[in-house]
Formats: C-alpha cells, sequence, structure tokens
C-alpha cells in the first residue's frame, strides 16, 4: 500500500517507478508489451481444434478478444503484465490429499485485482484523461503468451509461463492501459534450447511426472487428461481412472511445476508473508458439508470454482482411494442430502469397492 502523497512529484510514471508501486504491493512486474495479436494465438485455435480444451466451452467464446487483446479498452496501447508468487515451497513427494497451492491462499483474481486497481488508479491520476483496465482471468485474454512477450520468460513444455528467476508459482494478470509505455524487447526465448534466461532445451521433467498423459505433445496440454481439468472445471462425475492421483491433490495439481528445474533453483517468486496461507477443514467434513459450512470455509477462495457439489465429490472420491475410516458415514451422508453427481459418485464408489475387494 502507498500514501498518494509520496507520489505526487510524479510527472510521468517511469518503468522503474512502475515495479516499485507492484513491488509495494507484494507483485512482481513482468514487463510491458503491445496489446497486439500473441504471437502463439495460432497455437490456441489449433488447440481448440483439437479439443483439448475438453468441456470448457468458456474458451471458444470471445474469440476476437484473445485475438487482439487491445479490443477490451478502446484505444489500449500498453499492456503492463505483473505476478503474484504463491510457491510455498512444498516438495516432492507431496504427503496428499491436498489442494494445489494457488488454492491455499485467498481467491487470486480478488487479490491481484484489487492492487491491480490502485496501481490503475496511480495511473489515471498521473495521466489525466488516460484510461486503464485490469485483467486476471476474467478478461478473455491469453496471459501466458502476452506475459512471454514481455522481456522475460516463456513457455514451458508444462505448459506454463515461467521467468528465470522467478519460476512458475506466479499468477498473471495486467493492466491495458491508453498510456503509451516504451515496450520490452520480448524476450524471444526458444524453448527448445536451455540457455541461462530460459528455455525446456532436452528437459522433460514435467512430461515424465504428470500421472495421466496431458502433456503427451511438447508446450501442449490435453485438459481431457489433466487432473487440474477433473477437479477444478468439471462438473459431472470423475472417471474412475484419475481416481487413484486424488489420494495426493484433491483440488488442482502441482505435480509438473513441482518436478520443473526452474522451481527448484530460485530465490524469488514466493508467497509474501503478508498474505495467509488457508487451512481447510478434513477430508471428511468437506464430504459432508452443507452450504453455510461451506461459504464459512471456502468463500472467497479459488475452491469456489468447483462448487460445494464439486468439492464434496473431490473429497469423498479421495476418502475412497486412501481407505479413509470414515468413508461409510460420508457415502451415506452424501447418498441422504447430496445433490445428483454426489449420489452417482456414491454409486460410482460402491462398485468401484465391490470391484476390488473382488
Ligand atoms: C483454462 C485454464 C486452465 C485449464 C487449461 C490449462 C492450459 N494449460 O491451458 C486447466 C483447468 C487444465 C488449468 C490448469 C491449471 N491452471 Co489454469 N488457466 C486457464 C485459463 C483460464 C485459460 C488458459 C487458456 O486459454 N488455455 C488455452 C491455451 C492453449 O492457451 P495458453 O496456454 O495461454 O496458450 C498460449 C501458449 O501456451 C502458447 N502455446 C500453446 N501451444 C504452444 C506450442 C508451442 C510450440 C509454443 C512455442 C507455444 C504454445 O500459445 C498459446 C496461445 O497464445 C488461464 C487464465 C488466462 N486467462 O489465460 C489459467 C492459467 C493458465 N492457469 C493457471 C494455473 C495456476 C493453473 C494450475 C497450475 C492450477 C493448479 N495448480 O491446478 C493448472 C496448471 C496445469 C498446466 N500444466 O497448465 C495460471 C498459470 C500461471 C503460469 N505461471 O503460467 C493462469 C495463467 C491463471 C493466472 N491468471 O495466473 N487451467
Ligand atoms: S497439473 Fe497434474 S495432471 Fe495436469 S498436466 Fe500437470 S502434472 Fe499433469
Ligand atoms: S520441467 Fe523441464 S521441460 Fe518441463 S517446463 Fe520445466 S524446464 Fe521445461
Amino acid at each position: 500500500m502507498w500514501g498518494r502523497a509520496a507520489y505526487n512529484h510524479f510527472v510521468a510514471v517511469s518503468r522503474s517507478e512502475l515495479e516499485q508501486l507492484l513491488n509495494l504491493e507484494g507483485l512482481e512486474f513482468l514487463g510491458i508489451c503491445s496489446p497486439k495479436t500473441p504471437d502463439a494465438f495460432e497455437q490456441f485455435e489449433r488447440w481448440l481444434g483439437e479439443g483439448r480444451h475438453g468441456e470448457m466451452r468458456f474458451l471458444e467464446r470471445h474469440t476476437e478478444l484473445r485475438a487482439e487483446p487491445a479490443r477490451l479498452l478502446p484505444g489500449s496501447r500498453t499492456a503492463i503484465l505483473f505476478a503474484l508468487g504463491y510457491d510455498q515451497r512444498e516438495k516432492l513427494p507431496v504427503a496428499g490429499p491436498v489442494v494445489a497451492q494457488y488454492a491455499r491462499i485467498r481467491d487470486y483474481h480478488k487479490l491481484l485485482r484489487q492492487s491491480g486497481e490502485r496501481i490503475a488508479l496511480t495511473l489515471k491520476t498521473h495521466y489525466p484523461g488516460a484510461e486503464a483496465r485490469v485483467f486476471v482471468d476474467s478478461a478473455p485474454i491469453l496471459e501466458r503468451a502476452l506475459a512471454a512477450q514481455t522481456e522475460r520468460g516463456f513457455i514451458g513444455k508444462n505448459t506454463c509461463y515461467i521467468h528465470p528467476e522467478l519460476g512458475s508459482f506466479v499468477l498473471l494478470a495486467g493492466i491495458l492501459t491508453s498510456i503509451d509505455f516504451e515496450k520490452d524487447i520480448p524476450s524471444r526465448i526458444n524453448p527448445g534450447v536451455h540457455l541461462p534466461e530460459g528455455g525446456c532445451g532436452a528437459c522433460r521433467e514435467c512430461q515424465k511426472i504428470c500421472p495421466t498423459g496431458a502433456l503427451d505433445t511438447d508446450y501442449s496440454i490435453d485438459s481431457r487428461r489433466c487432473l487440474a481439468y477433473w477437479t477444478i472445471e468439471h462438473r459431472g462425475t470423475i472417471p474412475e481412472q484419475y481416481w487413484p492421483w486424488l489420494s495426493t491433490y484433491y483440488f488442482g495439481c502441482d505435480l509438473c511445476q513441482l518436478a520443473c528445474p526452474y522451481n527448484l533453483k530460485k530465490d524469488k517468486g514466493y508467497l509474501p508473508s503478508h498474505i495467509p496461507v488457508r487451512q481447510y477443514p478434513d477430508l471428511f467434513a468437506t464430504a459432508t458439508m452443507d452450504q453455510s459450512t461451506y461459504e464459512y470455509h471456502f468463500g472467497g477462495t479459488p475452491l469456489t470454482r468447483a462448487k460445494r457439489e464439486g468439492l464434496r465429490r473431490n473429497a469423498l472420491i479421495a476418502m475412497a482411494v486412501i481407505e479413509h475410516s470414515q468413508l461409510q458415514a460420508a457415502l451415506e451422508i452424501c447418498e441422504m442430502d447430496g445433490a445428483p453427481v454426489l449420489k452417482e459418485t456414491v454409486r460410482q464408489i460402491v462398485k468401484w469397492r465391490e470391484k476390488h475387494a473382488s
């Protein structure tokens, strides 16, 4: 946070001042690029065409904005990219079932938006008449592709944006503005070559560790095989073939990032100390929770993306896989008060256990 009085002397906001403002918010400045069509837009269209987005229909909409982010704010000439480091130093092997690291803090959309709005306001104050609009997932913008067009970083084989010093445990956001800031010379890292400034080269650690083969093609994910897709985005029952790994992560998955050398050797990109790490109820309490318990413990966190029934479904499956001592009681409660997806999951579990017992 900063007192506006301290910045009254600004005539224009320089690059280093921007960086300072972001750092005061506990954020990392990634750089400045043009909001024109990201170089990798064609890859996005190909990816959609191959159906690798599964049932995430929202990715099929607003193609024109993804193709040209500047359309989100008519007259915008600059995109300022920034990030929140959230690495909590989890190591392989993970002692699950746990939730992915990004979900252990307050919803990043809210965190990054609030900070971004403060910076946008400062910009508008210093440039009367200027427009500035924050984006963090809410807008259909290819955030990783834009981040990779700033001076540092690249998209790795795990499809994450990786910054050579911060690693990939960074959540991305940006500000579109009509102010014509000087743009970075894009990093232009060739991901296929490993150099000090970045690149995967011959490394395949993320592809080797992904338990479901979702990273079968270099630099492209098949969401239909990704545990994050099934446990966060998918609304129906989860196919049994993915169940074993819910004993590690029952919401999201960090395996392909934990295995990445860029996250192993670094001294930046960790969660700022002023952001508290949340504690969630245990599996039994989660699988059986009512609406008010859900709102109390999960309100304002990224876990609400799965909704109450999705979280109950995930916790119930994790309980079945680890043969939790309260599984039978949880099954009975879900059968009694659950939505159709939970009742169907109960039936799946009963059959699955019979199959495994025989
Ligand atoms: C849909 C979505 C998902 C889907 C699909 C993931 C995916 N890889 O696309 C699912 C549910 C699986 C998912 C999972 C996760 N997600 Co997500 N997700 C998104 C979302 C909303 C849209 C991404 C999208 O458009 N995907 C479609 C792909 C094709 O687009 P893209 O990857 O941006 O594609 C560009 C590049 O990859 C490149 N490219 C593609 N193919 C190729 C090939 C070559 C050769 C090259 C050079 C380039 C290239 O070109 C593309 C087009 O410009 C973004 C937010 C946003 N607005 O961008 C967050 C986002 C990508 N997710 C994020 C996070 C944190 C996660 C998880 C880590 C959460 C978790 N712990 O479970 C996992 C990571 C899984 C993984 N390995 O990617 C962060 C990633 C931050 C980072 N450092 O990269 C984002 C950016 C949200 C944010 N604001 O910070 N997510
Ligand atoms: S998040 Fe997990 S399941 Fe998805 S690609 Fe990475 S390792 Fe594979
Ligand atoms: S694990 Fe290796 S191949 Fe995968 S993203 Fe990291 S550096 Fe690239």
